[in-house]
């Protein structure tokens, strides 16, 4: 381990073996099995937690309703106030949990820091909504009748997380069902746990300096389904937020549903960029690097596949290989690289079975693709990213590998290009490259994207909070961050208060009179 790596855990805390359940206090079960951190920069272990026990899980579900029954009495605008306080603390420890968020999770460090930046303005947003969780007036059709909206907090919110963005998508629910009177119970990727146990102390340190009760914010880290199964069934929890793949996804919709829960899915992405032939080719041949070879091809919102122009596929083509062979592949500490690991050898593996599955299905890998090796890369982790020409049928270009590998292919009409475009089962982010209004609009229309984000003349990835953001179709409907997307954390009721002296019922109906 690096004597760097020793500095930041000290910085939080986090011991060799650290306790994996918080509630108020860390509960650590030894018989409990320990969870390695391992970092893919190095393939070293950073330090170990100890996974929760079902009895956690009855600790921390107790804790949070105790906490809940508390917090849904403060105004709104003051729990806004202790999410400033949490965004004022962000600040202080973007760095170092942008430093962590490198060191585990292997994305580069401007975009670890990127991450926590995304925590702050996440907070920000949220303690502007917490005055704003505006409910409609209605007229009412009847005399002397009042008929609104209003919002009620919802619950213990459980919250389980993906390791690509170990600490934004926390904060995007967490932060959000804060102001709206949830309490969290938070279910980490055990791939990064320790970025978490991070994120908690920070939040920690609020809670404790406010005098507010224990049991608002809670973790509990465990691998495998044993303690995410008792989430999805508990009827306690009202509603759960699930960001991850579509199988798991599918399962926690069908478990959740099973007892009429809610859930907010945000699963995978198979996101493309047209390019049409009116394209500015340096703006987009910038936007799908980012968007393809970014954060090692393992973001939801990666560029996966590109619909190009016939009439000028060989000159993009060729442009975007030479900007492969620029980037730099190494650790993610250094300022000049580009691209850092995969997040562990599953990782890799996945990649390149894929590219074995493509290669089978008649595809062709024009660049890259490979493991890297020597001793900067001893971590097995690194790989080159990948340009493939596919078919869009493909079986493997229909699934998301979350991997830096690029599906290229060609069209000749729009309508041709659209129809690539939405023909495959997710329908997250998308993206036109065009100076053309017709060809601009015509993606934007009804016929158009039918993905949850659609881009102009930028990429698919690297989305700001304050929309909405999630897809369509197996990206599973879900709705988190800016916008309006607060409100799948709140209940709405709608009163009518009868102020008169007699009692009108609606549509007219007259009744025992
Ligand atoms: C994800 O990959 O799970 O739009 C989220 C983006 C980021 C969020 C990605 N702001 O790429």
């Amino acid at each position: 381990m690096m004597n760097n790596n020793l500095t930041i855990l000290h910085e939080f805390g986090i011991e060799d073996q650290h306790a994996g359940v918080y509630c108020g206090e860390w509960l650590q079960n030894q018989n409990a099995p320990l969870i390695e951190s391992v970092s893919p920069v190095t393939g070293d272990t950073i330090a170990s937690v100890y996974q929760a026990t079902k009895e956690d899980y009855e600790l921390v579900i107790n804790k949070a309703q105790l906490a809940f029954n508390i917090w849904r009495n403060v105004p709104a605008p003051k729990r806004g106030e202790i999410v400033r306080l949490i965004g004022i603390e962000l600040r202080k420890y973007k760095h170092l949990l942008g430093q962590l968020v490198t060191l585990e999770m292997g994305k580069l460090l401007a975009e670890g820091e990127g991450e926590v930046q995304e925590m702050i303005d996440i907070a920000d947003f949220a303690v502007g909504l917490s005055r704003q969780l505006y409910g409609l007036t209605i007229a009412s059709e009847r005399e002397k009748h009042r008929l609104y909206e209003q919002w009620q907090p919802l619950g213990p919110v459980g919250i389980i997380t993906a390791f690509n963005f170990p600490v934004a998508v926390w904060s995007w629910n967490a932060l959000i069902a804060a102001i709206a009177g949830d309490v969290m119970i938070w279910k980490p990727s055990s791939v990064t746990p320790l970025t978490a146990i991070a994120v908690q102390k920070i939040v920690n340190k609020v809670v404790k300096e406010q005098g507010l009760p224990e049991g608002i914010f809670n973790l509990l880290i465990s691998q495998g389904s044993t303690v995410g199964q008792e989430m999805l069934q508990d009827k306690r929890i009202p509603l759960i937020s699930f960001t991850g793949s579509i199988p798991t996804g599918r399962r926690v919709a069908e478990q959740v549903a099973g007892r009429l829960g809610k859930t907010i899915l945000e699963l995978g992405g198979n996101n493309a960029i047209i390019i049409t032939e009116n394209a500015n080719l340096d703006l987009a041949i910038r936007a799908v690097l980012f968007g393809a070879v970014g954060t090692s091809g393992q973001r939801c919102t990666t560029t996966r596949r590109l619909i190009i122009h016939d009439s000028i596929y060989d000159t993009f083509i060729s442009k975007l290989t030479a900007a492969y062979k620029q980037v730099k592949i190494g650790n993610p500490f250094n300022q000049d690289t580009v691209m850092g690991p995969l997040v562990n050898k599953t990782a890799v593996d996945d990649m390149m079975a894929a590219l074995e599955n493509l290669k089978r299905q008649g595809g062709k890998v024009l660049y890259g693709g490979e493991i890297l090796q020597g001793e900067e890369y001893q971590s097995g982790c690194y790989v080159t990213p990948c340009i493939a020409e596919a078919e869009n049928h493909y079986d493997i270009v229909q699934k998301e590998t979350f991997a830096p590998i690029l599906y290229v292919m060609k069209y000749a009409s729009l309508e041709e290009a659209l129809n690539a475009h939405n023909n495959v089962p997710q329908g997250l982010s998308s993206a036109i490259f065009s100076s053309n209004m017709y060809e601009i609009e015509h993606f934007l229309g009804p016929e158009g994207s039918d993905c949850g984000i659609a881009n102009v003349n930028i990429g698919t990835s690297g989305a700001e909070i304050g929309g909405a953001f999630g897809g369509e179709k197996e990206t599973g409907g879900g709705r988190e961050s800016g916008s309006d997307a607060w409100k799948a954390y709140m209940r709405r009721q709608t009163v009518t208060i009868n102020w008169g002296s007699s009692l009108p019922l609606a549509q007219g109906i007259t009744f025992g009179e």
